[in-house]
């Protein structure tokens, strides 16, 4: 039984039960007497929280009747029943119609291909007439849904538009038999409607004697398997709910995990003490459970929703996940990690639930749909674990992409470890969560390796640079690997290949994504302006509205972050006309990343346990690379002591931007036919992996005032004194230079000087000029750029000009985006703080290291 929430779900069970002799007596939701609603908190507010099941007959078949919850908030616990189904009753009320909930419901009926019975719920209110909700249904859900209280040469002639096999019998016998109609639904090619009012009883015989005549019990295989539904506690004992899908279990048998897919070390095998056959909130225990049943077997403690067991071992399925992170707030004097470890026991019977614990801030977390599960997750920690907890402000979980990848290496050998990996991560497709594969040819790494890299790839949750929210929607590509015969052991291929997929994504464009809302909003057409307006301001998206009854109907879809509180902007406006419906929808590149980035203050480098360092090996002893290093320190030492590091050079990641500017290029100077123009000098890494050249070798020119303006600290500094800001530039380029010695040019215009020369100064190391009078510092760049070429020396640019970019680059120099280049400075300046501090430690002074670097 599938719905919306509040369709009737539950009162439709109690009708089935009551007019099939089940129950004796007919409960109701809002006496809080319900058969199924048989929690206390579920009579307590009159909706159904938990999914649960009663036993019926029809026509001599032993039916197992499921009643899920429909608010969203509960929609996980929902959708971990649809592996289990074999039919569905997809209840519509008729005055709200299929609404965006109960189209998710249907995407998900379509994915599990379950045959579905639609029941129009509510008749009895005031609603559109059956033909123009019968429209709507096969506009919304599906041409084939077919109206069943037609009568028969009607619904025949329906059906029959639908299928082939069906029109071809049609026509010749003029009618469709039951056999025929059964087959058809099972293959859902018809989708039978029915009407009715489960509260008043109307339309309930229909629906039992539709389904009594259109189902049939599906053929399950001998050997035993079985599906978990979920794990539930009820007074201490645990309890598996499985669907048992082939052969039979017995009372005392042995289950097992067992399969081809579950690794050795992990396989257990349990006897199932008691298998329980539950009807509400009673059971009848059994001797032995046929497939088809829905069971609750005691005994077993390593089983989890979604697992597949015997001949199925090893399937899982997705249920819709949370957008928001609650925090728990506990009284004064509970320790919040003892309190996590008690609590950690609720998070297996409620998948959903999802608790983590946020060390860098001691405190609970747990990752939920709304605030109705937080009420209901309060009031089970206070039964079970007599713990008076309260829920922060949701926080909204982001994900993060690449929008442009890259290759990453990672390399793990402290003595007597090795492990060495390169992969290469690709934008994927929005919606495909991550993907992996390899290139590498096993002659290359043994194929074990190259499982285990996998293994180690798809077990853990990858976190991005930008806030360390979990990554999605990329592609993996194993490109290189290698493994030392003696001193490789298990667990350093995990390190390495965790270190090359940071690694890679330092040098990726990152995005930040943020979850959004499918929402709909009713409400009386004078306020639709106000609405489309908050909507345009939140960044949300809308169709045009439509009216339905007395009412104004828009959908779209909007931020989580902007939308999550509008409900109550709605009914204040409308005075509690207005109605609001948030469904979970998809994760889109955020409106706000970089307010959302800067508040999250998260440093990518600063993640220990997610380091996109690499350690290397010298003298005996490990130590760290830091990750823009690690391919210039791995070429320098081709020849490590602890075996031949790969030589290959990885295929570059595609340069989107390259091409761009390119295409700019080509508008601006005519179509360019000597590719040797955009091509990188022989030897130079990208500007995005700053390779360590000794000095002599590369000249890096800066444009000082266009670095001074496109970087903040130093654009503030300007507004109040523009010799300040040179001077603090010119001490950042002689920090950076003792770190990544090069030969540094910074250039500043001078061409408003009258009367001014050329001038070079010596600092620190580094050059600076000062143009002469009338020349811009793009000139003089340009110039120099000429000179060195025609020296050959490799030659990068600093600037934040797209058009000097190009010239630059016609000349086959490297150009730096200014934010990249910020990005290498305060990385040296952190390199130097560090040494400054060793030294510091040894007893050296740091006027010392200045003066050895000057
Ligand atoms: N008028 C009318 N009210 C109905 C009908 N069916 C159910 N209701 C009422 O609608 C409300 C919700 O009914 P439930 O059966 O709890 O709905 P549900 O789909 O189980 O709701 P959740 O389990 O919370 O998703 C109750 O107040 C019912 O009395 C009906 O046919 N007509
Ligand atoms: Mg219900």
């Amino acid at each position: 039984m599938l719905a919306h929430v509040d369709a009737g779900k539950t009162t439709l069970s109690e009708a089935l039960l009551y007019k099939t002799g089940a129950v004796r007596r007919l409960g109701r939701v809002d006496h809080g007497d319900a058969f199924l609603d048989t929690h206390e908190i579920e009579r307590d507010r009159g909706i159904t929280i938990f999914s649960k099941q009663a036993q019926l007959s029809i026509e001599g078949k032993l039916i197992t009747l499921m009643d899920t919850p429909g608010h969203v908030d509960f929609s996980a616990e929902a959708e971990r029943t649809l592996a289990a189904l074999d039919y569905a009753v997809l209840v519509v009320s008729a005055p709200e119609g299929a609404g965006p909930h109960t189209l998710a419901l249907w995407q998900l009926l379509r994915r599990y291909r379950v045959p579905v019975f639609i029941f129009v719920n509510k008749t009895d209110l005031p609603c559109p007439s059956k033909r123009a909700l019968m429209d709507k249904l096969r506009e919304r859900l599906d041409g084939a849904c077919v109206d069943f209280t037609e009568p028969d040469p009607v619904r025949d002639e329906n059906a029959a538009t639908f299928s082939e096999s069906l029109m071809e019998s049609f026509l010749e016998k003029g009618s469709l038999n039951d056999a025929e109609l059964t087959a058809a639904v099972a293959r859902r090619q018809v989708f039978p409607v029915l009407f009715g009012s489960a509260l008043k009883l109307t339309g309930v015989d229909e629906l039992v004697s539709c389904i009594g005549r259109f189902t049939k019990m599906r053929e399950y295989p001998k050997e035993f398997a079985a599906k978990v539904i979920k794990i539930t506690n009820t007074e201490g004992v645990r309890l598996t709910f499985m669907k048992i899908t082939g052969g039979s279990l017995k009372a005392k048998q042995t289950v097992t995990n067992r399969s081809a897919t579950v690794p050795e070390d992990e396989v257990w095998e349990e006897k199932a003490d008691g298998v329980r056959l539950y009807s509400g909130a009673r059971f009848t225990p059994l001797q032995e459970a046929e497939a088809g049943m829905i069971v609750a077997v005691t005994g077993l403690t390593r089983t989890y929703a979604g697992q597949g067991l015997g001949a199925y071992a090893g399937e899982t399925e997705r249920a819709a996940e949370p957008v928001l992170a609650y925090t728990m707030l506990f009284p004064d004097g509970t320790k919040p990690f003892d309190a996590y470890r008690r609590i950690a026991a609720l998070a297996e019977e409620e998948p959903e639930l999802d608790l983590f614990w946020d060390e860098q801030h001691g405190e609970i977390k747990a990752r939920l749909m709304g605030e109705v599960q937080c009420e209901v997750l309060q009031r089970l920690i206070r039964e079970r674990f007599g713990l008076a907890v309260e829920f922060g402000h949701g926080a909204v979980m982001y994900r993060e992409t690449v929008s442009r990848g890259a290759e990453g290496i990672g390399h793990f050998e402290p003595l007597r470890h090795f492990a060495h990996v390169e992969l290469r991560v690709e934008p994927g497709e929005p919606g495909s969560g991550l993907s992996f594969r390899s290139e590498v040819p096993a002659n290359d790494l043994a194929p074990s390796w190259q499982r285990l890299i996998m293994t180690h790839l798809s077990e853990k949750r990858h976190r991005g640079v930008l806030t360390g929210a979990p990554l999605t929607d990329v592609r993996i590509v194993l490109t290189g690997g290698k493994a030392h015969q003696k001193h490789t052991e298990g667990g350093d291929f995990r390190q390495a290949t965790y270190r090359a997929v940071r690694n890679a994504l330092m040098f990726s464009e990152n995005v930040l994504l943020e979850p959004c809302y499918k929402f709909e909003l009713r409400l009386p057409e004078e306020n639709v302006g106000r609405a489309m307006n908050d909507i345009r301001r939140m960044e949300g998206e809308f169709e045009a509205p439509e009216a339905e009854l007395d009412m104004c109907v828009l959908r779209g879809s909007a931020p989580v972050s902007e939308m999550r509180d509008y409900g109550k902007t709605l009914a204040a406006y409308t005075h509690g006309r207005g109605t609001l419906h948030l469904e979970t929808g998809d994760y889109r590149p955020c409106h706000n990343a970089a307010e959302v980035i800067r508040e999250a203050a998260y440093d990518p480098e600063a993640d220990l346990r997610n380091s996109p360092d690499s350690v290397f090996c010298a003298a005996g002893a490990g130590f760290t690379v830091k990750w823009f290093e690690v391919a210039s320190y791995m070429k320098q030492h081709s020849a490590a002591p602890s075996g031949k590091m790969p030589t290959k050079k990885p295929a570059s990641a595609p340069r989107d931007e390259e091409a761009e500017l390119r295409a700019i290029f080509e508008r601006t100077y005519g179509k360019v036919t000597d590719d040797r123009l955009l091509r990188r000098p022989a030897g130079t890494e990208p500007e995005e992996k700053p390779a360590y050249v000794p000095k002599g070798e590369e000249f890096l020119l800066v444009d000082g005032y266009n670095v001074i303006f496109s970087w903040e600290s130093l654009r503030r500094l300007a507004e109040e004194s523009i010799d300040s800001a040179r001077e603090a530039l010119i001490r950042m380029m002689i920090n950076y230079n003792g770190i990544r010695p090069t030969n540094l040019i910074l250039v500043f215009d001078a061409y408003k000087v009258t009367g001014g020369k050329e001038k070079v100064e010596a600092v620190g190391g580094i050059y600076i000029v000062y143009t002469r009078e009338s020349e811009i510092a793009d000139v003089f760049i340009e110039r120099a750029v000429q000179k060195l070429k025609d020296k050959n020396r490799s030659v990068r640019v600093v600037t934040s000009d797209g058009m000097e970019q190009l010239i630059v680059m016609s000349r086959g120099a490297l150009r730096v985006p200014a934010p990249a280049f910020e990005k290498e400075v305060s990385l040296a300046d952190e390199r130097l703080g560090s040494i400054m501090k060793k030294l510091e430690n040894e007893g050296k002074t740091v006027l010392h290291v200045w003066q050895k670097m000057i």
